[in-house]
């Protein structure tokens, strides 16, 4: 039956009536940099079954966490998919800023004090112009998921105060305003991919990170002498799911409305566990963190405003980079968030 249903395919597609929808692939290759149980690799996977589910098995998704197909570099994982590389992504805002400059409007210090600023940037105009930008490049995105808010932890000392980060050799991400931030606190930051970061932490080439809590649990930092965290939610790394253009061309639009569909239903999904533990009245996953013997810092108000100050000339500078207006917009979304 299948087989009669493909030649019949085949004769309508040789007189051009149909748009190439017997050309599936096997195997669609989704990049991530972190598989489960991080929430990223979760949102990825439930991505992944929904597809596999609603459409019988025609589109056959695999996770390739760790950005392997990009040798572990995931500044490069954007063009990759791009290029048709890679055929699918489920990726960080900081990690595609290297292409789309504006995507560095969520690594703003301060920008965002908490998860409703998120939702207002990721759901608002800030999100729509995002994405048109993403489309702009070749790539078509689907949905939004979460890394989360980024805590700066350490094995030296509790930070409370710039001046506390003074020296600390610290491991940044890669874009450059992390750099720029991180030296406006008058610590020592070193650019390098995740695949670096976990030994570097291990043998304490580093003295501290940045990342989300959930990152920090499921990798046990507190084990690898990341004995100090700092809740300073100075910035949060939303994901996106994405699919290179000439794939997403190669789908039916049935098909194409299911892959979507999926993403929110898996963003959705990877919201509520990113945040598990971190909102309301649960804050289980700091309690964890403390029941590890960690040191676990909030910061006051007028302590908060002392990060701020010191970084505020990165954003002075980084808003021109990125685009006076979208920083506008971004800020009145806060604002009326
Ligand atoms: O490299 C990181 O710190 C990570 C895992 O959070 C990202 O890919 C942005």
């Amino acid at each position: 039956m299948k087989k009669i249903m493909s030649l019949t395919l085949a004769a309508t597609l040789a007189l051009g009536a149909w748009p190439a929808a017997a050309e599936y692939k096997d195997e669609y290759r989704v990049s991530t940099v972190v598989p489960a149980p991080f929430p990223w690799g979760l949102a990825a996977e439930r991505w992944a079954e929904l597809v596999g589910e609603r459409t019988e098995g025609r589109i056959n998704m695999q996770i390739y966490p760790g950005v392997q197909l990009v040798q572990g570099d995931q500044t490069r994982e954007f063009t990759a998919m791009r290029r048709g590389v890679i055929d699918m992504a489920v990726g960080s805002t900081i990690n595609w800023s290297p292409q789309i400059v504006e995507m560095n409007i969520f690594s703003m210090p301060f920008l965002m004090p908490d998860y409703a600023a998120l939702d207002a940037l990721t759901g608002g105009p800030v999100g729509e112009r995002i994405f048109e930008l993403i489309e702009e490049n070749g790539v078509v995105p689907l949905a939004w998921a979460e890394n989360g808010f980024r805590e700066v932890t350490n094995s030296q000392r509790p930070i409370r105060t710039p001046e506390d980060m003074q020296g600390l050799k610290m491991r940044v991400v890669g874009s450059p305003i992390f750099n720029d931030i991180f030296s406006a606190l008058g610590a020592n930051p070193t650019q390098m991919s995740w695949a670096d970061a976990q030994p570097a932490l291990t043998t304490g080439a580093v003295d501290g990170q940045e990342n989300p809590l959930t990152i920090y649990t499921v990798l046990r930092m507190h084990e690898l002498g990341q004995t100090n965290v700092t809740l300073w939610h100075y910035i949060a790394d939303p994901l996106i799911f994405a699919v290179n253009q000439q794939i997403w061309d190669s789908f039916t639009e049935e098909d194409q409305e299911i892959v979507r569909q999926a993403a929110l239903d898996a963003g959705a999904h990877g919201i509520e566990v990113a945040r598990a533990g971190l909102v309301g009245e649960d804050t289980s996953l700091i309690e964890e963190i403390e029941g590890y013997g960690v040191t676990v810092v909030s910061l006051s108000d007028e302590e908060r405003q002392a990060f701020v100050d010191a970084t505020r000339p990165v954003y002075d500078a980084w808003r021109d980079r990125i685009g006076a207006d979208l920083v506008e917009m971004a800020e009145e979304s806060v604002a009326n968030r």
